[in-house]
């Protein structure tokens, strides 16, 4: 249909989503109704702002623009030079960095594009084991990157659950990787980024430290950062960062001069083709937020969060991975509730708690069952749940996972869900009713 000139877009006069496409308005509409009335503790998942929402949904998906400010293969990129170079400016400033790349699409394609940079075919990597906290782009076998290159995998130490870095020494050493890998998707524990760097240096081999998880963290200076380190920190944006789902890559003052320029080529022309603009100004807000005295507030709370989510587990009887967290995930072994991480998925999901079933290190059940499930707090903090929802949380939890709920338990403990999402509305955006407006801002604005 020809939109007429002049015209603005009003809900229902014909040029709407919900006129035109009405089957599909529905189920934006219902995945609405379900993010505002589920508990979500996927520890990957979190809340943009109204901000990042309306520059994701924005005109800039229009523009199509290829290579880098001032390097275009297409007219017409002024505009989108000016927020190129925005977001790149604000990436460097925010993460003390050199160099940053904002084209990734995602998380994933910022690490092929690092092994596009110093990796030729069957070339060696030592990442971390998938089974023990690890991400697929790290080398699982039957991604590309595991067809590719010589996977090798280190994993945490069996005793304490944590990495052991002489471990990984003396593997590194075994091995002779030409690129190792620091970060992970499912490690309760601080990343030792010097260590790891001290690591690659004494076998002659790149780092590569994908801070996907905990970027927002290291963004409020709560997680050490491997800028200083790593010759390549790659990152996703829509995590602990609370921006648009996508990927970034940061270079620090010592392998920039050596790097920039090859990072960029990988990333374009090498793994991907025309920017996602629309995603760049997405990031470009996300960073000005992040900058801001009330992210480092909403961090500092995400971390409390989950220190008294995972103490209060502890006192109920049940086990974390290597006893605890420092960051904004746990891991919980179900082994001796007598349940399975999948069992435990579907118990908490019957409530509206949304959690995913986890891969828990030396596991005996497969990937689709699993013996534990990894839980997060940053989607609930930012919905603006605090100490005394943390306590409200463990207690639902217990009554879900400790025993064989019974039907009256189930009522109980979705009620207490319900109200649990009442006492924090989630107001997206697409919410237009301007008196939920106030409330949606200051829901982000947590007071510092
Ligand atoms: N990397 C996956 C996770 O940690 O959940 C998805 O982003």
């Amino acid at each position: 249909m020809a939109i007429p000139k002049n015209k603005t877009v009003k809900k229902n006069d014909g040029l709407s989503l919900n006129s035109v496409d009405p089957e599909v308005f529905a189920i934006i509409e219902r995945e609405n109704q379900r993010q505002k009335d589920n508990i979500e503790l996927i520890a990957s998942a979190n809340f943009v702002s109204p901000a990042v929402l309306e520059a994701t949904g924005s005109i800039l998906t229009n523009k199509v623009a290829e290579g880098y400010p001032g390097r275009r293969y297409f007219s017409g990129c002024e505009n989108i030079d000016e927020l190129e170079n925005l977001a790149i400016a604000r990436a460097k400033e925010l993460f003390g960095a050199a160099h940053a790349n904002l084209e990734p699409y995602t998380g994933s394609q910022a690490n092929h594009a690092v092994y596009l940079t110093v990796l030729k075919p069957g070339d060696r990597i030592l990442g971390m084991d998938l089974g023990h906290g690890g991400h697929l782009s790290h080398g699982a076998k039957f991604t590309m990157t595991g067809k590719h290159y010589d996977c090798h995998f280190y994993q945490v130490d069996p005793e304490t659950e944590r990495l052991n870095y002489d471990q990984i020494l003396a593997q590194a050493k075994d091995i002779r990787p030409k690129l190792i890998i620091a970060g992970a998707s499912a490690y309760p524990r601080t990343i030792d980024f010097k260590r790891f760097r001290e690591i690659a240096d004494e076998v002659g081999a790149y780092l590569l430290a994908d801070i996907a998880h905990i970027s927002g963290l290291v963004a409020a200076g709560l997680h050490p950062s491997p800028v200083p380190y790593a010759h390549f920190v790659t990152s996703s944006t829509q995590k602990t960062l609370r921006g648009p789902r996508s990927g970034m890559i940061l270079l620090g003052e010592h392998s920039a001069p050596e790097f920039a320029r090859k990072i960029d080529s990988a990333v374009f022309p090498g793994v991907q083709g025309a920017v996602h603009v629309h995603a760049i100004a997405a990031k470009a807000v996300m960073l000005k937020e992040a900058m801001s005295p009330s992210f480092a507030t909403y961090q500092r709370q995400n971390l409390e969060n989950s220190q008294i989510l995972a103490k209060d587990l502890l006192e109920r009887g049940f086990r974390l991975v290597s006893g605890g967290t420092d960051n904004h995930l746990m891991l919980i072994d179900l082994t001796e509730k007598g349940i399975t991480g999948k069992e435990a998925e579907d118990r908490l999901a019957s409530v509206r708690i949304t959690v995913n079933k986890n891969m828990l290190p030396y596991d005996s059940q497969k990937p689709t069952i699993c013996s534990g499930i990894r839980i997060g707090t940053s989607a609930i903090t930012t919905r603006g749940f605090g100490s005394e929802e943390m306590y409200c949380l463990t207690e639902l939890i217990d009554q879900m996972l400790s025993s064989e709920p019974t039907v009256q338990t189930i009522t109980k403990v979705r009620d207490e869900v319900s109200r649990l999402c009442r006492l924090h509305p989630h107001l997206n955006s697409v919410d237009k009713e301007e008196g939920e407006r106030f409330s949606l801002e200051s829901q982000y604005q947590l007071q510092s």
